[in-house]
């Protein structure tokens, strides 16, 4: 343990005014340092407080003995602390002086600056989590809705750590029983233990499966889905973004074209956290900044999840319409008629039709006035998203596209192996092949990792996590 010559400090919390600001330090010198800025009543030194404790006291500046603020200290010592070293964080006043100005004192008295993810990183490379888990971190960090927040959670508890630890663990055996055969090379391979072989990779295989079938619906927990409101111009897309909101939002007016730039703004669909667009209306323009809403409004037909398509229930069909009917058909579509609370001028039955029938196209009547209908245009797009993707609402998912790679190579390799097994062909071959099986798996917990693999999950952190 506690591998670091050097300690690391930053500011944990985010930049700005609020309650508390803290400062923390993290490594050998953790404690050393407090104590060259730290005064108390009660505890002359930090280190004479015991683990798991807070102090009041000052922050002072060792250069002059001045007080920077009035601050509460709390001490951890390895291992027992989040980077299983020796931590003490500084609660100060949340403002922006004070915290900069704690910080700075810090450097000043033999810390370095940590980089972002170093402290997760050093709870890893300590042992104290795995990698799996410090990615779990960073979800509960950005989960958006609880349903993503208990996932999160579930990784970080270690809930994927331990299926891929038992997958990791068989598969050990497996290789080992290979290997064996390779090392009496003299006596063929019993037919009878290729056999066991075979079954045991079976085995693994549909727990591998299992986990990857979670994929779809963990991702769309995690990473979430975007929803574009589209349409010709006055139909009641910025309404109806303010009705899924509940609150005015954008501007709605009755002249067309009020709408000049993509809105976005999150939603919680059921737990399933949405970024929904709204768009500027779409007709023929000369003017430079509506043309270049508009093409934005192209844009997002093309890049978003679900495309809910706006028409005016209460006004015939327009060439228009007809323009944005073209451009989204074959998306995956939400036609919906606005308005319904004024006399209907055209049937749900013919934009069906424009869509190509068939019942292809869900088409939906609502009112952004009324908000008849809203709730059921929330469940249509959960059932869209959702759809594809297996009900998963407790046990282990995976989130993660690094997660759901690795399982699937490991699957890859596996089935190599089954081939030459199934071929009788030399053990060497198959024991090469489970070798990479095992070592793709034990990516995901970082049994087996790189420099780079950690730069890229370590560099999305932010500093002072
Ligand atoms: N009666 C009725 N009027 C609505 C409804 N939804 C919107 N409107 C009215 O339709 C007009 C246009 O609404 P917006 O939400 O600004 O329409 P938009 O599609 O965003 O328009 P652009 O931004 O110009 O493309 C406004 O006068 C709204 O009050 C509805 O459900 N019923
Ligand atoms: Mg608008």
């Amino acid at each position: 343990m506690n591998s670091y010559q050097d300690t690391i400090a930053a500011v944990s919390t985010p930049p700005g005014e609020g309650g508390i600001g803290i400062v923390r330090i993290s490594g050998k010198d953790a404690i050393v340092i407090s104590q060259g800025m730290f005064k108390s009543k009660k505890y002359k030194l930090p280190s004479t407080m015991p683990a798991f404790t807070m102090s009041l006291g000052h922050v002072i500046n060792p250069l002059d003995g001045s007080s920077v603020d009035e601050v509460l200290i709390a001490v951890m010592r390895a291992p027992h602390s989040y980077t299983a070293e020796d931590v003490v964080e500084f609660h100060c006043h949340g403002g922006y002086f004070t915290v900069k100005k704690t910080l700075e004192i810090t450097l000043s008295l033999g810390a370095r600056l940590a980089e972002p993810g170093e402290f997760t990183l050093r709870a890893f490379l300590n042992g104290r989590i795995d990698l799996s888990q410090a990615e779990g971190v960073l979800d509960v960090i950005k989960s958006k809705t609880a349903e993503s927040s208990r996932i999160a959670l579930e990784q970080l508890s270690g809930g994927v750590s331990e299926k891929i630890t038992e997958i990791v663990s068989a598969l050990t055996t497996v290789c080992a029983l290979t290997e064996a055969h390779i090392d009496f090379s003299d006596e063929d391979a019993q037919l009878s233990d290729v056999k066991e072989i075979l079954i045991n990779i079976g085995e693994i295989e549909k727990k591998l499966k299992q986990l990857s079938s979670t994929y779809e619906t963990g991702r769309l927990y995690r990473e979430g889905m975007s929803i574009a409101i589209v349409g010709r111009t006055n139909v009641g897309k910025s309404s109806l973004l303010n009705a899924l909101l509940e609150k005015n939002r954008a501007i709605v007016s009755e002249t067309p074209g009020t709408t000049r730039d993509t809105i976005e703004e999150y939603l919680n669909i059921d737990g399933i956290p949405a970024r929904v667009i709204d768009t500027a209306g779409i007709r023929q323009s000369t003017e430079y900044a509506e043309l270049e809403g508009i093409k934005r409004s192209l844009n997002s037909i093309e890049a978003a999840d679900v495309i809910v398509a706006v028409f005016d229930g209460g006004a015939e069909l327009t060439s228009e319409d007809f323009y944005i009917i073209e451009k989204t058909t074959g998306k995956t579509l939400i036609a919906l008629i606005n308005k319904s609370d004024l006399k209907a001028a055209f049937h749900a039955s013919v934009l069906a039709e424009s869509y190509g029938g068939g019942g292809l196209t869900p088409v939906l009547r609502i009112s952004a006035k009324t908000n008849d209908g809203i709730g059921a245009l929330k469940d249509m797009i959960f059932s869209i998203a959702a759809g594809n993707s297996p009900e998963v609402k407790n046990g282990v998912l995976i989130t993660n596209v690094r997660h759901k790679r690795a399982i699937d190579e490991c699957l890859f390799a596996l089935a190599r192996v089954a081939t030459l097994l199934s071929d009788s062909m030399p053990l060497e071959l198959a024991a090469f092949e489970l070798r990479t099986a095992l070592d793709t798996i034990s990516e995901i917990t970082g049994l087996v990792t790189t420099d780079s693999i950690l730069d890229s999950i370590f560099g999305r952190f932010c500093i002072g996590k």
